[in-house]
């Protein structure tokens, strides 16, 4: 299963090669990975690993320097192409605060955007100790890699652990719950159960998703499905606040003894909950031997919708955006910058500022 799996799960920055490697042992078995770091410490014993940078670096790190971990990851981004046979889809799981979790994402998804292949995210972004520095530098650079991947999933780590919990326990439950969402894909596409999703259709979900959150629940007994939906209806990992929802995914994972109605129960209360506008896909995953008795629910709520574009392409609301700027004459999109052309976009709080203001918030001029 190991070399067919059309998933790439991909590890990138010291942190997020930590994650991976947990996430990998926490599936049970072998996942199709790759670690990639411009830190040689990241290796790891029968994870392939590719050094990013090489001499640029020598293999110590970035020190929290993007755009050298950019520099880096440009450098090496062709080593990546041999482990890429038959991959559908990447999924890339890093840890922003750093420079190589971010610069090097981002890189690596431009790359493989240009081979065709879409990427979702899974970033940490850094605990609030941590401090303004690194907080900083992970939103810098969280709407870039929010543009070069079909999806991009930020958690704050500080919403993903316990107070109480000691450093050890903390990381691991950081793992333990990414990991829910990480392997959702293989477990889609591995175990299918009532309702499935094929490969084609998980990339295309993927590919036009944008910014999203998850959350997980894990449940037992008479009462499960509707303690699921309470349970994720009340997440702060899922709070109202962070953006509209415009598509949702939604995995059941459970034994044998999963009932049609509980999958209804599941399904409607969390279109009630989030959205009925939303578009919805749903699958089950029918794994007796790892869900016995139990039933798991993994939910993602993603902020661009799909959508059929003219020639049939799907395209995200960053891409009918994008479509709608460069069909302006004064847009100021790729074909717009000029002699500015190759030069990276100015990013502040998400937004263009090369783009002007009246483009930015959408003020038709009546010209
Ligand atoms: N879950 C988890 N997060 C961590 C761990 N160590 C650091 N982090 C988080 O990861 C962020 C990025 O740190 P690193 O992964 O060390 O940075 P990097 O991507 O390797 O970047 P450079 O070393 O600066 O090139 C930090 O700001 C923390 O929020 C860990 O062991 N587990
Ligand atoms: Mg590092």
């Amino acid at each position: 299963m190991n070399q067919v799996s059309p998933i790439l799960l991909i590890g990138v920055g010291g942190a997020g090669c930590a994650i991976a490697h947990g996430v990998n042992r926490a599936f049970g078995e072998s996942m199709r990975h790759v670690l990639c770091d411009t830190d040689a410490v990241s290796a790891r014993e029968n994870s392939r690993f590719i050094l990013l940078g090489g001499d640029r670096l020598s293999g110590h790190g970035s020190g929290g320097d993007v755009a050298q971990a950019r520099l880096a990851a440009e450098d090496s981004k062709h080593a990546f192409d041999e482990c890429l046979d038959g991959v559908r889809l990447a999924v890339i799981v890093t840890s922003l605060g750093g420079g190589t979790g971010g610069g090097a994402t981002l890189e690596i998804l431009k790359h493989l955007r240009q081979l065709g292949v879409p990427g979702i995210v899974f970033a940490t972004l850094p605990f609030s100790f941590e401090g303004e520095e690194r907080a900083c530098r992970a939103r810098g650079i969280t709407s870039m890699i929010e543009e070069a991947a079909g999806a991009a999933i930020f958690t704050q780590l500080d919403n993903l652990i316990d107070n109480t919990d000691n450093m050890a326990e903390a990381m691991r439950r950081a793992v333990d719950t990414l990991a829910s969402g990480v392997t959702l894909f293989w477990r889609i596409l591995q175990k299918p159960g009532y309702i499935r999703l094929d490969t084609e259709r998980v990339k295309k979900i993927i590919a036009t998703a944008g910014r999203g959150r998850f959350a997980t629940v894990s449940v037992q007994g008479p009462t499960r499905a509707g303690d699921a939906v309470d349970a994720l209806s009340r997440s702060p990992l899922l709070a109202a606040n962070q953006g509209p929802v415009r598509s949702i995914l939604l995995g059941i994972l459970a034994g044998d003894d999963l009932r049609l109605s509980e999958i209804g129960t599941i399904a409607d209360g969390v279109r009630d909950a989030f959205g009925r506008q939303a578009s919805f896909d749903l699958a089950t995953v029918n794994d007796e031997s790892t869900f016995s008795g139990r039933l798991s629910a993994v939910l993602m709520l993603f902020e661009a919708g799909r959508a059929q574009a003219d020639d049939g392409e799907a395209v995200s609301a960053t891409g009918q955006k994008r479509r709608r700027r460069d069909a302006n004459p004064l847009s100021q999109g790729p074909k717009g910058r000029g002699r500015f052309t190759n030069v990276e976009p100015t990013i502040y709080n998400g937004e263009d500022l090369d783009v002007p203001t009246f483009s930015r918030r959408n003020i038709i001029l009546d010209i």
